[in-house]
């Protein structure tokens, strides 16, 4: 069978990044099982004969209207696939789907029918923000970091930005890298609208969300920026949790540390 990504270097470019992160997540211990999700948004990679393909699947509803998506062509991470099948295999595990023109449903193009993560509907909804807020961002994960998902079994750390100033005191970098810090969206039933719905209230402030109780999001202009937001904030809550674990609470970079770092950076 003939892939959509032969003689088109810039897709094939953007699929290579997505094989590359989602190895980086199974390696990480953040992907068990089918555990989280990656789309990324390449309709600017797609020419007049991709747009001319004929559907390979029904028509399937988002649950949701996303008027900035109309036409548009993502590559998703198939539901129930595993992350480390799609480091290997990115087409066998994923897929690009189209949204049709009433921007509520979609059709699988290229290059196997293989059905897009169950998490579609929030996944599509902060690609429709990323358009709405025009700049230029590309692409989004959905993943399990055992550190991360387990601080939000603490109260105290789902208050607003309690968890951010706690991750950006442990190391400077995560301040430097993850400057808008840490949104956080109160448990809703996986693969919901209204968590797409709340995932997107939160992205107003962030780039980066943390669902209790289950996961991260964090959207960015390539794969590799939205995976390296992540990777700073659990280093950070590593050094937190080795800290605690050696018995002592670590006292953190000062206010006025921070301050210095934030005018320093300009951030
Ligand atoms: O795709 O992580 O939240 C599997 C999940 C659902
Ligand atoms: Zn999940």
């Amino acid at each position: 069978m003939k892939s959509i990504l032969e003689n088109r270097p810039a897709l094939a470019a953007e699929i290579d990044k997505v094989a590359e992160v989602a190895g980086y997540l199974w390696q990480k211990g953040w992907a068990e099982r089918n555990g989280g999700n990656i789309t990324v948004n390449v309709t600017e990679h797609v020419d007049d004969a991709v747009r001319a393909l004929p559907a390979i699947s029904e028509r399937y509803p988002i649950g949701t209207v996303l008027p900035h998506l109309k036409g548009c062509f993502f590559f998703c991470k198939g539901t129930n696939r595993r992350m480390r099948d799609l480091a290997r295999r990115p087409m066998e595990n994923g897929s690009v789907i189209r949204i049709a023109d009433d921007c509520a449903s979609y059709e699988i193009v290229a290059d196997a029918p293989v059905k897009p993560t169950s998490e579609l509907a929030s996944h599509l909804a902060m690609h429709n923000k990323m358009i709405a807020d025009g700049k230029g961002y590309k692409a989004a994960i959905h993943t399990h970091p055992i550190d991360l998902v387990a601080m939000t079994h603490n109260p105290a750390f789902l208050e607003k930005d309690v968890l951010t100033n706690l991750l950006w005191s442990m190391i400077p970098e995560t301040r430097a890298f993850c400057p808008k810090g840490l949104g956080i969206v109160p448990y809703k039933m996986p693969s919901s609208v209204e968590l797409a719905e709340a995932t997107i209230g939160a992205l107003q402030e962030y780039d980066v969300v943390m669902w209790e109780k289950h996961g991260v999001c964090a959207v960015g202009p390539d794969i590799f920026e939205a995976f390296d937001q992540i990777d700073v904030l659990s280093k950070s809550a590593q050094i937190y949790l080795t800290a605690k674990a050696m018995g002592f609470e670590p006292t953190g970079t000062t206010q006025e540390q921070m301050d210095e770092l934030k005018r320093a950076f300009d951030l």
